[in-house]
Formats: C-alpha cells, sequence, structure tokens
C-alpha cells in the first residue's frame, strides 16, 4: 500500500493502483468517459482530469498511478472548469436530438452534462454531417452521435478479435468508421454487438424491432408466441433499476402476458433439445471417428466468426440448431400441429441477450416447417423487451409472480446455466456421460468449467473414455484456443464458444452499464451467479430428464439424432 492524500484527507491505498481506481476505493468517484478497464486505457478524453501537487498540468487520473505521498484535488476550481470545457467541445458537435434518443436518460454524455451544468449552447458553428449506417442486420451507427472515445473500437479489436472499425481522418473530420468507409453490412462483423454495449452515448444501437411485434401483437389473424433466452431473466431487472444478479423470471414472465401474447414459453425448453443433440452427436462422433473437437453452435456471433475467419473448422461445428432456432423450428412444427394452427399464422418472437441473433433467424437453413415460413420471426434484445414494458405502462416491480405456460414451457436447470460461459458444456456432459455409461450419474455439478475466466480446461473420464474439453468466452480468446487447436499444441474433444465475454449473461444486447458501473462491478459474475442459482434450486437438472423433451420425442420427433429430428432441429454452414 501507499499513502495519499485526497482532497486534504489521508487514506492508505493500493500501491499500482492508478488515481480513479484509488479514488474509488476510498468512495470518491471521478468522473470518465473514454476509459474501459484494461481494453481502453488511453485518457484521450480529458474528463477525469484532477489535481496533481507539483505536477505542471492537470493529470488524467484513469492512467496515472498513484505514489507514495501523492496529495490529489479531485474537485478543485480548475478541475470542474476543465471537465465543464471539454464537455462543452464534445457537445458541440454532437447531434443534440436527446428527447426521443433510445439513450436518453441512461447515456453517459447527458448525465454527465447534467452534472456539470453544461449546454450546447457556448460553442457553436460547423458540424460534421454523416449518413446513418444501417446496412448491418443488427445494428445502426449514427456517427452524430459519437464522442470519439473510442471504446467501440477497443470491444471490438481487444474483446473480439474483430477489429473492423476503427478511427479515419485526421483533427474534426475524424470518425469510427470500417475500412474506405465501407458499410458496416459489407464489413466481416460478426453482429455480437459489444460495441453497442460499451458505448456511452446513442451512437450505436441496435436494431429496433419492437414496432414489428407490436404489428403482431395487434393483429388478431396471428398466435404471438414469445421465448425469452435463459440470461434474460438475469438481467431484465436492470432496466428497472433493479440491482445486477437480480433473477426475474415471474415478473418477466407476467409482463410478457400482460403485453398480450399468446403463449409464453422459454428458449431454456429447446436448450435442453439442443443438449439432446448434441450430447447425441458427441457421443456419436467419439464413438464413431466423426471431426473432433466438436464445438458448440448456440452462439450465432461466434458460428459467424468460424464461418469468416476459421472456414477450415466449419466441419467441427455442431450442426444443432442453436436453442433460440430449435425452439422456433418446434413451434413452427410439432406445436402448430398439436394446436391446430396454420404454421403461416404462428408469430415466433424471441427476446434475446444478443444482436446477432437478428442476424441467425434471417440464416438459410432455418425454416423447419419448410415454405420459406422462418423459424422464427422476430428476435428483440433485452433491452428492447424493457423498452416495450415501459411503453405498456406495465410497473415492472409490482408484478406478481407468474409461471411459463406449460406447452412449450418446461425445462431443466442444464438449460438455464446456458446463459453463462461455461453452461452448455456442464448441460452437455450431464447429459453425455449417462449417454456413454448408460447409467445415471450422482455428480451434476463440473465445477471446473464454472466462473468467469476467458479460457476454462478440463479433462474427465467418463465410461473407460478421457475427455479434454475446453470452454471459452469472448471471441479474442477463442481465437486463442483455435490457434492452439489448429498448431496442435492443444487437443481437446469437446469445445465450448460463446462470442461475448462471459457468455450470454453479458451479450450485446443486454442492459447497458455505464462505465462506472463495468469499471468496478464484476457483472458477468453477479447475473451468472442467479443462473446457477436458480439450475441448483430445479428439482430436475439434466435436459433428458425432462419430462416435456421426453414426450415431444416419443410422440413426434422419434429418436434424438434421427432422421426427423435432424430435419427439424439441425442445420448447415457457409464457408
Ligand atoms: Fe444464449 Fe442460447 S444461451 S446463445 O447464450 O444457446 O443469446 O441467454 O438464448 O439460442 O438457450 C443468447 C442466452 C440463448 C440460444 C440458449
Amino acid at each position: 500500500t501507499v499513502n495519499i492524500k485526497i482532497n486534504g484527507v489521508s487514506y492508505e491505498v493500493a500501491a499500482g493502483s492508478t488515481i480513479l481506481e484509488a479514488a474509488h476505493s476510498v468512495g470518491i468517484e471521478i468522473p470518465t468517459l473514454c476509459y474501459l478497464k484494461e481494453i481502453n486505457e488511453i485518457g484521450a478524453c480529458r474528463i477525469c482530469v484532477v489535481e496533481v501537487k507539483g505536477a505542471r498540468s492537470l493529470v488524467t487520473a484513469c492512467v496515472y498511478p498513484v505514489n507514495e505521498g501523492m496529495e490529489i484535488i479531485t474537485n478543485s476550481e480548475k478541475v470542474m472548469a476543465s471537465r465543464r470545457t471539454n464537455l462543452e467541445l464534445i457537445l458541440s458537435t454532437h447531434d443534440q436530438n436527446c428527447l426521443s434518443c433510445v439513450r436518453s436518460t441512461d447515456c453517459e454524455l447527458q448525465k454527465l452534462c447534467r452534472d456539470y451544468g453544461v449546454d450546447g449552447h457556448r460553442f457553436t458553428g460547423d458540424k460534421e454531417h454523416y449518413d446513418i449506417d444501417d446496412s448491418a442486420p443488427h445494428m445502426i451507427r449514427d456517427n452524430n452521435k459519437c464522442i470519439l472515445c473510442r471504446r467501440c473500437v477497443a470491444a471490438c479489436k481487444a474483446n473480439q478479435a474483430v477489429g473492423v472499425i476503427g478511427p479515419t481522418e485526421r483533427g474534426f473530420a475524424t470518425h469510427i468508421a470500417c475500412a474506405f468507409e465501407a458499410p458496416l453490412g459489407d464489413s466481416p462483423c460478426v453482429s455480437c454487438g459489444q460495441c453497442i454495449t460499451v458505448c456511452p452515448t446513442g451512437a450505436l444501437t441496435e436494431k429496433d424491432d419492437t414496432a414489428k411485434v407490436w404489428e403482431a401483437l395487434h393483429d388478431p389473424s396471428k398466435h404471438v408466441v414469445v421465448q425469452p433466452a435463459p440470461s434474460v431473466r438475469a438481467t431484465l431487472g436492470e432496466c428497472f433499476g433493479m440491482p445486477v444478479g437480480t433473477n426475474v423470471e415471474g415478473k418477466m414472465v407476467a409482463a410478457l402476458r400482460r403485453l398480450g401474447f399468446d403463449g409464453v414459453f422459454d428458449t431454456d425448453t429447446a436448450a435442453d433439445f439442443t443438449i439432446m443433440e448434441e450430447a447425441t452427436e458427441f457421443v456419436h462422433r467419439v464413438q464413431n471417428g466423426g471431426a473432433l473437437p466438436l464445438i458448440t453452435s448456440c452462439s450465432p456471433g461466434w458460428v459467424k466468426f468460424c464461418e469468416t475467419y476459421y472456414p477450415d473448422m466449419i466441419p467441427n461445428l455442431s450442426s444443432c440448431k442453436s436453442p433460440q432456432q430449435m425452439f422456433g423450428a418446434l413451434t413452427k412444427t410439432y406445436y402448430a400441429q398439436k394446436m391446430g394452427l396454420d404454421p403461416h399464422d404462428i408469430v415466433c418472437v424471441s427476446v434475446m441477450p444478443c444482436t446477432a441473433k437478428k442476424f441467425e433467424i434471417g440464416r438459410d437453413d432455418m425454416s423447419a416447417a419448410g415454405d420459406g415460413i422462418p423459424d422464427v420471426d422476430i428476435s428483440i434484445t433485452t433491452r428492447e423487451l424493457g423498452r416495450m414494458i415501459q411503453r405498456a405502462g406495465i410497473q415492472f416491480q409490482a408484478l406478481p409472480d407468474e409461471e411459463f405456460d406449460p406447452a412449450l414451457g418446461e425445462s431443466t436447470g442444464a438449460s438455464v446455466i446456458f446463459g453463462a460461459t461455461g453452461g452448455v458444456m456442464e448441460a452437455a456432459l450431464r447429459t453425455a456421460v449417462e449417454l456413454v455409461t448408460g447409467e445415471s450419474a450422482p455428480a451434476v455439478d463440473y465445477a471446473e468449467v464454472r466462473g468467469t475466466a476467458g479460457i476454462k480446461e478440463a479433462t474427465y473420464e467418463v465410461g473407460g473414455l478421457k475427455l479434454n474439453v475446453c470452454v471459452a468466452s469472448g471471441l479474442s480468446n477463442c481465437d486463442q484456443v483455435l490457434k492452439a487447436v489448429q498448431s496442435g499444441e492443444k487437443h481437446y474433444d469437446f469445445i465450448e464458444f460463446m462470442a461475448c465475454p462471459g457468455g450470454c449473461v453479458n451479450g450485446g444486447g443486454q442492459p447497458t452499464q455505464p462505465a462506472s458501473v463495468r469499471n468496478f462491478v464484476d457483472l458477468r459474475g453477479l447475473r451468472a451467479k442467479a443462473l446457477y442459482a436458480e439450475d441448483e434450486a430445479k428439482a430436475i437438472r439434466k435436459s433428458h430428464e425432462n419430462p416435456l423433451l421426453k414426450k415431444v420425442y416419443a410422440d413426434y420427433l422419434g429418436e434424438p439424432g434421427g432422421e426427423k429430428a435432424h430435419h427439424i432441429l439441425h442445420t448447415s454452414y457457409v464457408k
């Protein structure tokens, strides 16, 4: 530790910490805009400036380390005036159409301007005008609201190893763009949306598909069903100010029912089918010499990454559709038949923590019912559902807890942990072990693949077989694992990859949290904890024991991995 003074008060703080971290540790918050811990430590926006006794000018707290005896002033007149001027300059080129901006009230620039009493009147003059880029299937870039913090650039390159955006031109004309000003939709972007979750303003947003959902709900000729993803129950409460890591499953169901959906179902149900099919596929490949390692295919950002950057690994991808798509496929086939509905009249809406799911619903080979009928019609993010509930005037926190409709709403503990990194692997192992041994295994916990580490490895003995497994989340970690596999340095039998760091709990469609929270709170860990708690509380924790799943296979699909199951629940990939 080192001894320092902040605003005249003495503190003992961790050696090696930055002024920002040291101040936070003693309860003093210093505002930031560009800083994102570990990936964007560039000290560029100069909102976090503070005075340090003896220093020649104001220093940036986000990157400046503390030293023994340092005296820091965080709120002097000079500091406040500097922050205010910087904000005024940023605002002078910012589109101030805040009233209907989707980030109004959770915009980090808006909050700072309010805190510092800054309006857009001091510096006026030229403004660049940028066309809105809506070419990608999942998001919109509005550079008129960009403040050049480069957080999106860092998320895309450092976390995701994709790097399709960067600063272009110089000085006043600087803006964030793809190479050669190509539209995002023409770039090798994988639609993960990590750039959106770190954007402090409304410059990057998901494509809002809520109007399509309202239209379907208002159309009496349509039977509209909804499926929220496993992780949405662990995050939706944040849209209504509830603490990070609150499981709001019951209130979410109640809200969906009050929005008017005809069937309130659960993607978790389909996740159990995914495990049944994927574990069957894995055991088949192990016993019959298929392509190994088998790699999971439920994260569409990862699938697109594989198709774009590692086409040689396509044979290793599981042919299973993701739970989102399996759910839609079952809705338009099994459920339509059971209910006597024409699949043309069913609208399947998914609520996902993910922006790549908007891209996934439009992929080829995603029509189990044929005749061009999509498995899933509309995919909205957790944030969009939050806005729908708000617009409908539903008092979320006051809702009672309700249960999913039974027709496609029964699930196990294995399925709910899909939403956290390692969850799909653990769920698959619970089933694969019993498929291999033919016996009921008493253990359901695979602790080695849990936790928020970017890369996890484990070896398990299963019925005389030694299985090496690996779990990675965040595409730069997936990239690292793939390089090791391709070079022969690592040998795995089964790999779980999730595009977003931490898995779906930290997906690109999840509620935005300001950097002041992101930098200091373990969002992924807290959200994942809510899912593991639900798993532990469930009476049935193995996918193959789901009674509804057994019934659907017996009455409709036939054998797991069989011909009909393959037709409805599996897909193919493109190079
Ligand atoms: Fe996910 Fe999945 S877990 S991909 O992370 O396999 O998005 O939550 O819905 O489809 O079930 C996301 C989450 C989600 C699918 C499942």
